[in-house]
């Protein structure tokens, strides 16, 4: 029997957990934990990791090409995370977190706010909070250090970083993943606002999507039929928590645990992002 005290720890995030298995294979371990307003909170969402999961998996296969994912069903997978982790092919990671954007919303937005541009590309004016971009948009960030936020970089940071063939690489297959999932989402009434992608490298040079994906942890859910330019647009997933923090937390200290009914609400909307968008009924989700 393998247990996940069999794996030596490799990197640990807010939420989720990253073990070697041996030198070409990783254990990427997703938890319960849920973050809102920059707070990861004391209470956890039931079933949020292996939800998670299973939508990362579901895009994965989905969308084919070049990705890390080995399998989430392999005797490699302790018993204890069965279900909300990934077997991964160990890569060489690219430090650039890849942000797509086809709407204006969060950083986005703020930046477009001072400057009418993002990450160096130009756009129109007028643009209010959460407009629909002309085109999608990338809009890279330099990783930063746990607890600490990334930084906006344009086109040119990302050549300094990883030289001008695999920008244009790292830029172009982020939009034209950005697209296609999107397309998808709007087909199933969701609207996928923004999402980051991150990127390595295997032992032939080839570029490989990583991470988790698609998820409402690295993405913006929203719902299409809620939706209405010029205010801040309801989260698919994570709106109750934030609408009980609003009304019962001054934002003073930490913020508080979250009731039985919210924490349930929460639960309900990511399993309904999940069978909505993936089609499939979480109950089969091993
Ligand atoms: C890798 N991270 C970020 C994610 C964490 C940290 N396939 C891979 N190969 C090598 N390294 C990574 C991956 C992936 N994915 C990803 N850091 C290294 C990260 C989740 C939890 F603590």
């Amino acid at each position: 029997m393998t247990t996940l005290a069999d794996y030596p720890l490799l990197a640990a995030g807010k939420i989720r957990t990253l073990y070697t298995v041996d030198e070409k294979t990783l254990l990427l371990v997703a938890s319960d934990k849920i973050s809102a307003l920059d707070y990861v909170l004391d209470s956890e969402i039931p079933d949020k990791g292996r939800i998670l999961t299973a939508m990362s998996v579901f895009w994965f296969q989905l969308l084919g090409g070049q990705n890390h994912l080995i399998s989430h069903d392999d005797p490699r997978i302790p018993a204890e995370v069965r279900g909300r982790a990934l077997l991964v092919r160990r890569l060489e990671m690219l430090p650039v977190e890849c942000v797509a954007r086809g709407y204006l919303a969060g950083s986005g937005l703020k930046e477009y706010q001072r400057s009418r541009s993002v990450c160096g590309v130009p756009l129109p004016e007028g643009l209010i909070e959460a407009s629909k971009l002309p085109e999608p948009i990338f809009t890279p960030t330099t990783k930063a250090a746990v607890g600490d936020h990334d930084e906006a970089i344009d086109f040119q940071g990302v050549v300094d970083t990883v030289g001008a063939e695999r920008a244009a690489e790292l830029r172009d297959v982020t939009v034209e993943v950005y697209r296609r999932a999107a397309d998808y989402a709007a087909e199933r009434g969701v609207i996928l606002a923004d999402t980051k992608f991150e990127f390595g490298v295997d032992t032939d040079g080839s570029l490989v999507l990583a991470d988790e994906v698609l998820t409402p942890d690295s993405s913006r859910f929203w719902p299409a039929d809620a939706y209405e330019p010029g205010r801040a647009q309801p989260s698919f997933d994570k709106q109750s928590v934030r609408d009980w923090l609003a009304a019962n937390w001054n934002r003073q200290g930490l913020p508080p645990a979250l009731p039985a009914d919210v924490v349930e609400a929460t639960r309900s909307r990511y399993i309904e992002a999940y069978e909505r968008i993936s089609g499939l009924s979480f109950a089969d989700w091993l």
